[in-house]
């Protein structure tokens, strides 16, 4: 038998592909299509991580199995380019971005082709390229166009370190989502894009896609729709109201005080019939520092000042009510104004108690002596609504009340606020906008895009967080395109997620140089038939990229309302030792040393069986070794053939319930327990001690997505016709497909933690094999050792783990 030289086969397959373009997308829009997107990365200077592959695999499988159904299939990839990381390292070591970004694509491509992934190579996009950008900026300039472009002078998250504006969804939690410092707010006039005009199709368009479903249950908690009212408060000593926003009116006889987030406008207004004015200016001060993140954590202590010289009355009781300022109440949301119901909010039930202030009981069922009672009940101290049992009835009941007194009425708020636009640094899109003295901003004629980004030798942002662009005279100065005086050009580029918001467009005809893409291609290609890539990105590139596909479409510039009809995710890859995998851990494995050792057919099996697609998983060097060898008895097999061109009986029923069982998991993404299924099908074969060619033919069909190199290779040598990858993909017979099995149970320490269904004759390397490739079992063993392995036949399975 030839010796399995996995670095020889597998260069000589990734030189055929190249030279045969193997896996380009035809232009053939008669056939069918399958388009299937993987998330393009950001070629860092880290090169890429097992956990691209990974992210990669799933889909690349998928695709390899389409075209074998003769689809015409688009897996396309690109890079998105622009970025802090990118621009810092050249900021270090003073060699330019271009070249920085250069260097890392040309590292990207090289382990990416290393690995077999049958991507059209023939389609690659860089976001920093110019026939790229421009039509980024092309789709701005149609957004400011139709008014969904401003600036405004507001509260801004502010990274100190790396000193640019983030966007709330580039700030989640508090911190910087580049560094990890510590968000500042700041007042400064930026860019945003009114991403909430699409808010409502943003969320009714979930209901026509196949997201998984913690995806859509994510989107629909970012954007967060709430229902509710708008009520409005007299000012006792002003000719004045002030409005809140509330999700339950029900409740507007427990309410016994008001509170205004400390940046009111109301403040500024009446300063100076406020007695202690200072004061809330200081309280002010002190909230600036804060994160939005801190002052909403429920746990934290209430503080506050009440404002003396403003009181309200409640428009129900006529009851006059003192009204503070707390850093609890955000401007950025509803009125940035709240009536408090201490009996039956926990965060007003905390200040009140801190401030003494008076708690009434407006719904029966706690004790509000206790604490905040949250639940439903009877509703009592309420007037016409006493008695009233059903939340809702109490609400319509109340907004009618209030409508009919002209003090307020039903209203609608959204928790995604519009997206901060911009980035105080070199290496991104230029906005292409003009500011003059006499017409303001003006866009950049449609004809002169591109807007080049100009060599800079000092990308070095300026103190006040201003982009280095700003001190490039050449660049600033221009003139009015609408009346021909003297300019300034904007300095700030776009944010790192601009040029993903629309790539999945592009890959559709990016060569084209008079549109973003041709109608025909969008028409043939989009919408996107399966798309995956991580959580991290479902609240924010995906959000971005289904808003500006829907502008699109507003505009009857593309074919589809939603980009996507499908999106799963796959979870991440873990250090060996369970934690995340992380440089200062030291615990980061480089794909390149896996394929160096093992070569990249290995790689490739052992992402998609270390566990559940979906789930985070650790990495294991032992299950590493195990698909290996899995590969290596596949190779061995050449000298088992018997030539034959049918099933034996020995084997024929494992065959079809083989090939159905892989054929039903990659559509589900289970790889680990189609992987799982070859190796007991590898097994038997074992046992039976021969194969028919026929046989092995068919296995290296549908082991050939997982495994190209090898399979490719060995169906050359067992004699087949033609290459592996022009053949149809097999199929099986379902009455053939019916079969004895029995389930067990699966135990780790004798505890029952899952079931199995297992052939009744299966192996016990097999059943062993199975079980840990089970959803439960993977997460119980998860960063634990596995000691002992028992098998009692057709009961149970017991994993011993320390
Ligand atoms: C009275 C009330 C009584 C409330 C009660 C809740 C429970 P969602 O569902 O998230 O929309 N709120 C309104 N604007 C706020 C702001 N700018 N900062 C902080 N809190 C604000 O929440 C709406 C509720 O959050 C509103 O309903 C308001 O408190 C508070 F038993 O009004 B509620
Ligand atoms: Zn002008």
């Amino acid at each position: 038998m030839k010796e399995y030289n996995f670095s020889a086969i597998e260069s000589k397959w990734q030189k055929y592909w190249d030279e045969h373009k193997t896996f380009e997308a035809s232009n053939d829009f008669s056939k069918k299509k399958f388009y299937g997107l993987v998330e393009f990365p950001y070629p860092s200077g880290h090169g890429m991580h097992v956990g691209h592959i990974k992210a990669y695999s799933g889909l690349e499988v998928v695709s390899r199995k389409r075209r074998m159904q003769g689809y015409n299939v688009l897996f396309p990839i690109g890079f998105d380019a622009y970025g802090l990381p990118t621009e810092n390292t050249a900021i270090k070591t003073g060699v330019h971005p271009r070249k920085v970004t250069d260097d890392n694509i040309k590292k990207f491509t090289g382990q990416l082709k290393r690995v077999g992934f049958s991507f059209d190579w023939s389609r690659v996009i860089d976001t920093t390229d110019e026939n790229y950008y421009k039509w980024t900026q092309w789709i701005f300039l149609k957004m400011f166009e139709n008014g969904l472009v401003f600036r405004d002078k507001t509260l801004v998250n502010y990274c100190p370190s790396c000193k640019v504006v983030l966007s709330n969804e580039d700030s989640q939690g508090g911190h910087c989502d580049v560094c990890h410092s510590e968000i500042v707010q700041k007042t400064k006039e930026v860019w945003y894009l009114r991403i909430t005009e699409y808010a409502d199709k943003l969320l009714q368009g979930l209901e026509e896609v196949d997201y998984l479903p913690n995806i859509k249950l994510q989107q629909q908690n970012w954007i967060g729709k709430s229902t509710g009212a708008f009520v409005n408060f007299k000012i006792k000593e002003q000719d004045e109201q002030l409005k809140i926003y509330t999700t339950r009116p029900d409740t507007l006889y427990g309410v016994t005080f008001m509170v205004i987030a400390p940046e009111h406008p109301i403040i500024q207004k009446y300063r100076n019939s406020i007695a202690n004015i200072a004061d809330l200016d200081a309280y002010k001060t002190e909230c600036a520092k804060k994160s939005e993140f801190e002052r909403t954590q429920l746990v934290k202590d209430k503080t506050g000042v009440k404002i003396d010289g403003l009181t309200a009355i409640n428009p129900i009781t006529g009851k006059e009510i003192p009204i503070y300022i707390s850093d609890y109440v955000m401007m950025g949301y509803g009125t940035g104004a709240i009536m408090a119901v201490p009996a039956h909010d926990t965060r007003d039930y905390d200040f009140a108690k801190k401030f003494g202030i008076d708690i009434i009981e407006v719904i029966k069922g706690g004790d509000i002596s206790k604490e905040a009672y949250i639940g439903d009940g009877e509703m009592v101290n309420s007037g016409e609504l006493n008695g009233i049992t059903n939340k809702k009835e109490a609400i319509e009941k109340m907004l009618t009340v209030l409508e009919k007194l002209g003090c307020g009425e039903k209203g609608v708020q959204y928790k995604m606020k519009d997206w901060a636009f911009n980035r105080q640094r070199y290496w991104g899109e230029p906005i292409p906008i003009v500011h003059c003295p006499h017409c303001g901003m003006v866009a950049v004629p449609y004809d002169e895009l591109p807007l080049k980004l100009p060599p800079v030798e000092n990308f070095e942002p300026g103190t006040d967080g201003e982009s280095p662009l700003a001190k490039i005279d050449s660049f600033v100065h221009c003139k009015c395109p609408k009346c021909g005086c003297d300019a300034k050009r904007e300095t700030d580029t776009m944010p790192q997620w601009a040029g993903s918001s629309w790539y999945f467009l592009r890959y559709c005809d990016p060569n084209n140089n008079d549109e973003f893409a041709s109608q025909e291609a969008l028409k043939y290609w989009m919408p996107v038939d399966w798309y995956n890539g991580g959580m991290e990105h479902v609240t924010r590139h995906m959000i971005y990229s289904r808003f500006w596909h829907k502008f699109l479409y507003d505009l009857g510039l593309v074919p589809t309302s939603e980009p996507y009809a499908k999106r799963t995710a796959q979870g991440l890859i873990l250090g060996p030792d369970g934690e995340k995998m992380s440089k200062s851990r030291g615990n980061v494995v480089d794909p390149n040393d896996v394929v160096d050792e093992y070569g990249a057919d290995v790689l490739r099996l052992y992402v998609l069986f270390m566990g559940d697609y979906e789930k985070a998983a650790p990495w294991s060097e032992s299950s590493v070794k195990g698909c290996k060898r899995f590969v290596d008895r596949i190779w061995a097999l050449q000298d088992k053939v018997v030539d034959s061109d049918e099933y034996s009986d020995k084997l024929r029923s494992l065959m079809h319930k083989t090939i159905k069982k892989v054929s039903d998991d990659i559509e589900s993404m289970k790889f680990n327990t189609a992987i799982a299924a070859m190796m007991t099908l590898l097994n038997e074969i074992y046992n039976v001690g021969s194969i028919t060619k026929k046989e092995f033919r068919d296995l290296l069909i549908i082991l050939n997505p997982f495994a190209p190199h090898v399979t490719e290779e060995l169906y050359q040598m067992i004699g087949c016709e033609g290459v592996l990858d022009e053949q149809e993909w097999v199929t099986y017979d379902e009455a053939l497909c019916k079969d004895d099995t029995i389930e067990i149970v699966c135990q780790i320490n004798g505890k029952v933690k899952s079931k199995l269904t297992i052939h009744t004759d299966a192996a016990k390397d097999d059943v062993i094999a199975l079980a840990k490739a089970d959803e439960a079992i993977v997460k119980a063993t998860e960063g634990k050792n596995i000691v002992k392995e028992i098998y009692v036949p057709n009961k149970l399975v017991n994993l011993v783990v320390k």
